[in-house]
């Protein structure tokens, strides 16, 4: 039996260990090291398949029982956090929501052993495997709901490839969180080879102010992450200039994403499937991720800059959607209990007569008239001096808006929607941010990363950085230093 564990942020030198580990054991043997010539023999334009890096996530490591590739997942309560002063109890997989990522070759006979460790029954489903029916994990279907406490073995052979991902089959469990990624490496690696092979998980909560619990009833979400973080969250992708790289993309949720890169043009090649043949890839900027669907994107990273990467529905790019739930995201009074419906959630009218009025408490709801006059006042946060230094002791919130703001009908839009007022470079400092311009992380929320595309000298920076294991800061503080204004 041999662990496996490729650590992306361990050093190179175990990095690479880990790799020939890997593929040691992803080709089945037991000593000895196979060359990359002796990899592709017969193909000598392919080499090696990378592995994939998963921001955020970890790898699930497996041992070896008789040629089979054993892994162990827990399913189990997780606290996660999604941004500094944001963490929230959500379902997952051994410790994170999504889960760990599974990596495997295609032939493989693989073992999951799924524990449950949720207060409730659960299932694991393993989404578009050719498998047989009975692992097919479907709860009164194919087997018992496996009881909280409880254990279920599967075990089958592999003989897809591509980016495939695994999941509760528990509607509402599914909107806790409960998702992984199982990347499925070809036997023959694909041509041409990339350098660099992302995944990102897109998954979305709604988290009402002051509670930590998603509500996975609601429809609308104000939480919108990529593999369990929300910009300026998310950590980076790093490519070297001039690198090939694939980015595998997953979404489970209720809303579709159109993923948009900026400065390159990708082509779609695979889906929640496979590979799409060569000759019918699909050049483009922006990919549409549908619900319970993978796409693969694979471009030349030849324009060099610190480009975003992100959904591109506009309330995809934000945080915490304070319009609609005002003053209640701030540290205040909090949630007020066994009010009515009118004074506890502002449902029916009130003083000044909008429905989102100041004096109540959150909802979360469309059509909120942002612009009317009645909603001005609280749209997006506490408008007066007064009411915001209440509200928000110690946040440095410099507001750079017109003298007649006010009278503006539409107004405020993004110069309160917690953004360019709120950048916080230090509580999110990472490696793979270093070098970014100051100020950067008022402008990054939602589902939003970068693809860093850096020139050599600026590529080793920040791989030595990474390499030495620079810690990530992302305290959950309570007086916010480090929060500053971009301008
Ligand atoms: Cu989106």
């Amino acid at each position: 039996m041999r662990a496996l564990s490729p650590d992306l942020n361990a050093t190179k030198e175990s990095k690479v260990k880990a790799r020939r580990t890997f593929f040691r054991n992803a080709f089945g043997l037991g000593a000895g090291i196979l060359s990359a010539s002796e990899l592709t023999r017969g193909k000598p334009t392919a080499a090696p398949p990378v592995l994939v890096q998963t921001p955020d996530v970890k790898d699930l490591p497996f041992t070896t029982d008789n040629g089979v590739k054993v892994f162990h997942l827990v399913a189990e309560p997780v606290r996660q956090q999604l941004a500094p002063n944001r963490t929230v109890d959500l379902w997952g997989f051994n410790g994170s929501a999504p889960g760990p990522t599974i990596q495997i070759t295609q032939g493989d006979r693989v073992r999951i052993i799924v524990d449950n460790h949720l207060p409730e029954p659960t299932s694991m489903h393993w989404h578009g495997f050719e498998i047989p029916h009975n692992m097919d994990g479907g709860p009164g279907i194919s087997q018992d709901p496996i009881a909280p406490g409880g254990r279920f073995t599967y075990e089958f052979t592999l003989n897809q490839a591509g980016t495939f991902f695994y999941h509760s089959h528990m509607a509402m469990q599914e909107m806790m969180g409960m998702l992984g990624a199982f990347i499925m490496h070809p036997k023959t690696p694909y041509t041409p080879p990339v350098d660099k092979d992302f995944v990102l998980m897109l998954q979305e909560y709604a988290v009402l102010p002051n509670n930590p619990v998603p509500n996975s009833m609601n429809m609308e979400f104000n939480w919108l992450v990529l593999n369990g973080k929300a910009g300026p969250a998310t950590t980076p992708l790093i490519v070297r200039l001039g690198d090939r790289v694939r980015i595998r993309m997953i979404n489970l949720g209720m809303d579709h994403h159109p993923i948009h890169l900026h400065g390159h043009t990708f082509r779609t090649t695979g889906t929640e499937a496979g590979r799409i043949p060569e000759a019918v890839w699909i050049p483009g900027n922006t990919v549409l991720v549908g619900v319970a669907q993978a796409r693969d994107i694979e471009l030349v990273a030849n324009n060099p800059g610190d480009w975003m990467l992100h959904c591109h529905l506009p309330h995809h790019m934000m945080n915490q959607m304070s319009s609609n739930v005002g003053p209640m995201t701030r540290r205040g009074p909090g949630m007020p209990m066994g009010v009515d419906m009118n004074q506890g959630m502002g449902m029916l009218n009130g003083s000044p007569g909008a429905p989102t009025g100041e004096d109540y408490g959150p909802s979360l709801g469309r059509g909120m008239g942002v612009g009317s006059t009645n909603d001005q006042p609280v749209a997006n946060t506490p408008l007066s001096a007064e009411k915001e230094d209440s509200t928000m002791p110690g946040m440095q919130m410099d507001q750079d808006v017109a003298k007649n703001a006010n009278q503006v009908p539409g107004f405020p839009q993004d110069a309160f929607m917690e953004g360019p007022m709120m950048a916080m470079d230090k509580m999110v400092e990472r490696p793979q941010n270093y070098g970014l311009r100051p100020g950067w992380s008022g402008f990054m929320q939602g589902m939003m990363t970068f693809l860093r595309v850096l020139p050599p000298d600026q590529y080793d920076k920040v791989m030595q950085q990474i390499n030495r294991g620079q810690p990530a800061s992302m305290p959950d503080m309570p007086d916010m230093p480090g929060m500053h204004h971009p301008m």
